[in-house]
C-alpha cells in the first residue's frame, strides 16, 4: 500500500491491518480467501485483504440479533441522534470518504462528494423520521373499541450493495434501518471493500460516543458470492435489500422466498428518455450528456435509451456528437476530468461486445473506443459511445453497464411510450418537452412504466427524498425517502375494547 492510501486510511480510520470482518466495533481476522483490492484509475494495488468466510455471516448476524433486541427498546428519536451525530461524522469526514471513493470506484471527485452529500442527506432525513413511524388509528365497527397500526423494529436486516454506488446505497438503508430501531450486516462489492471498511470505521466512533448504544449496530462481511448466499439463506436477516445485477437480484430473491423472508430488491436498469417536438434541446442536450455518460455510464438510473422525435433527431444528433467530441476523459482525480475509467476490464470487454452487436444488428456506432493517450496507464477509460439503432434490435433490450447510448427515433408519443416501455427492466425514465399535454401522458397510467419518470431532467441523479427503486426486472423494491421506511419495520394492528361487553367483529352472536 503506497503512503498516500495508508495517510488517508488511516484519517479515516481504519485499522493497521486490515480485515474483511467487522462485526460491530471489532475487527475479526478474516480467514477466506485474501483480496487484491485494485484501483479502476490505474490498476494500481491499493491494499490486500482477508475475506470472510460464508461461516462469518452467522457470527455477524448473531452479533446483529443480540444488538437488535436492545437497540429495538431504545426510544426511536434516541437512535435518530445516533443517525444525527453519523451525519455530523460523515461532513467531517466527507473529502476523506470521497477521495476513498474516487480511488476504489473511480468516479470523478464532483460524483464522489456528491455520493458522500446523499449519505448525509439520508442521515437527515432519517433524523426527521424518527420522531414520525407513525401508525394509523381507525375507526372500529365496535363501541367502545379502539383498532390502531403501530409500526415495530424488524430485526437485523442484510444489505447487499454494487461498486458503483459504493457508500451511498448502504447509508440509505443503514440510516433509515438504525432509527426504525434495526440493526444492519453489510456485504458490500468485493470491487470496493475499502470503502465499505471506512464507512464501518466512521460508524464505530459514532456508536463509541453514544452510551447505551450497542456495539453490533453495525457489521461487515467482505467476500464473493459465497458470502452473498449466506446473507440470503440467514433467517437472522428479516430482511435482504439488495443492490446490483438482475441475475444476482433473482438469485437472492429466490433464496430469500425460500425461507419466506422479505427481500427489497434494485436490479438492473434500462432507462430511457423521450424527447419531443417542443422540446428545448439545449437543455436535453445537458441532461443527456450527464446522465449518459457521467459515471462512465455506470449507474443504474444512466440513461442507456434516446428516443427522438423524427423532427428533432439529426439537430439533437449534431449536437450530442459535439459536446461528445470535447468531453475530458482521465484521471477522475482532475477537477476538469467529466468521465473518469470504467471499474474494470471486464467492463471493457461487455462494452466492446454490446458495440459489436449492435453494429452487426445495423446500428451506426459514434465513439466507443478505448482512449489511451492522456490518461493513467492501467486504467480502462473509454470514449462514450452513441449508437443510431432500430427500436427492434435484440441489445436494446439488455443492461451493458457502460457508456452506451442508444438513439432511436419516433413519430408519434404513443409509439415513444411503447418503445419506451417495451424492455424487461423499470427503474428510470425521463421526458424532455415543454408541452403540458406530453408531460402529463409520459406521467400516466398508460405512460411510463418506471418506477422513476422525470420530465426536463435525465434520468440519472435522484433526491433521496423520493422513494427511490423500479418495476419488473428492476426487482420492485423502494429504497431511501417517502414511506420507504415501511419496509424495515413491522406492522402490528391492535384492537382495544375498553368497554364491559364483548361485541364481536361482523355482528357475530356465539352465546353459549
Ligand atoms: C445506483 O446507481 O445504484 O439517481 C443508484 C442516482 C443516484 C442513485 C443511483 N441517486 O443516480
Amino acid at each position: 500500500m503506497n503512503s498516500e492510501t495508508r495517510t488517508l486510511l488511516n484519517r479515516l480510520g481504519l485499522p493497521q491491518r486490515l480485515t474483511g470482518l467487522a462485526v460491530g466495533c471489532e475487527w475479526h481476522p478474516a480467514s477466506g480467501s485474501p483480496l487484491a483490492v485494485r484501483s479502476p484509475i490505474d490498476g494500481a494495488e491499493l491494499a490486500v485483504i482477508g475475506t470472510a468466510r460464508p461461516e462469518d455471516v452467522a457470527q455477524a448476524s448473531a452479533a446483529a440479533h443480540e444488538a437488535f433486541l436492545a437497540w429495538r427498546m431504545v426510544p426511536a428519536p434516541v437512535r435518530g441522534e445516533f443517525v444525527r451525530r453519523l451525519g455530523m461524522a460523515l461532513r467531517e469526514h466527507k473529502e476523506d470518504l470521497a477521495a476513498l471513493v474516487t480511488l476504489e470506484a473511480g468516479k470523478i471527485v464532483a460524483e464522489s462528494l456528491g455520493e458522500v452529500q446523499e449519505m448525509i442527506d439520508i442521515c437527515d432525513f432519517a433524523v426527521g423520521l424518527s420522531r414520525q413511524l407513525e401508525g394509523r388509528t381507525m375507526p372500529s365497527e365496535r363501541p367502545a373499541h379502539r383498532l390502531m397500526e403501530q409500526w415495530h423494529p424488524l430485526g437485523p436486516v442484510g444489505v447487499i450493495t454494487a461498486f458503483n454506488f459504493p457508500v451511498a446505497v448502504w447509508a440509505w438503508n443503514a440510516a433509515l434501518a438504525w432509527v426504525c430501531g434495526d440493526t444492519v450486516v453489510w456485504k458490500p462489492s468485493e470491487k470496493t471493500p475499502l470503502c465499505a471498511l471506512a464507512c464501518q470505521a466512521i460508524v464505530n466512533g459514532v456508536v463509541g460516543s453514544l452510551p447505551g448504544c450497542p456495539a453490533a449496530l453495525s457489521s461487515v462481511v467482505i467476500g464473493g458470492r459465497d458470502v452473498g448466499q449466506a446473507l440470503a439463506a440467514a433467517v437472522r436477516l428479516p430482511l435482504i435489500s439488495a443492490t446490483g445485477s438482475v441475475p444476482m437480484g433473482r438469485a437472492v430473491g429466490q433464496a430469500v422466498a425460500a425461507r419466506l423472508g422479505r427481500s427489497l430488491l434494485e436490479l438492473g436498469g434500462n432507462n430511457g428518455m423521450i424527447v419531443t417536438p417542443s422540446a428545448d434541446l439545449e437543455l436535453a442536450t445537458r441532461a443527456i450528456t450527464f446522465a449518459a455518460a457521467g459515471t462512465c455510464g455506470q449507474r443504474c438510473t444512466t440513461l442507456r435509451r434516446l428516443i427522438v422525435h423524427n423532427s428533432r433527431a439529426d439537430e439533437l444528433l449534431t449536437r450530442l456528437k459535439k459536446v461528445y467530441e470535447r468531453l475530458a476523459i482521465g484521471d477522475p482525480r482532475q477537477s476538469e476530468t467529466l468521465v473518469g475509467p470504467l471499474i474494470d476490464e471486464a467492463a471493457w470487454q461487455a462494452m466492446q461486445a454490446a458495440l459489436a452487436e449492435a453494429t452487426a444488428a445495423g446500428g451506426r456506432v459514434i465513439g466507443g473506443d478505448r482512449v489511451t493517450q492522456g490518461v493513467p496507464a492501467g486504467g480502462v477509460y473509454v470514449r462514450p459511445a452513441l449508437v443510431e439503432i432500430v427500436p427492434g434490435a435484440p441489445i436494446v433490450q439488455r443492461e451493458t453497464f457502460a457508456p452506451i447510448l442508444y438513439v432511436m427515433r419516433y413519430e408519434a408519443l404513443e409509439e415513444a411510450i411503447r418503445i419506451h416501455n417495451d424492455v424487461p427492466q423499470g427503474l428510470s425514465s425521463a421526458i424532455i418537452t415543454t408541452d403540458v399535454r406530453e408531460a402529463e401522458s409520459f406521467m400516466a397510467a398508460d405512460g411510463s412504466d418506471c418506477g422513476l419518470a422525470n420530465v426536463n431532467i435525465g434520468t440519472s441523479g435522484a433526491e433521496i427524498g423520493g422513494a427511490f427503486g423500479g418495476e419488473k426486472e428492476t426487482g420492485g423494491g423502494r429504497e431511501s425517502g417517502s414511506d420507504s421506511w415501511r419496509a424495515y419495520m413491522r406492522r402490528q394492528t391492535n384492537t382495544i375494547n375498553f368497554g364491559s361487553d364483548l361485541p364481536l367483529a361482523q355482528g357475530i352472536r356465539f352465546d353459549p
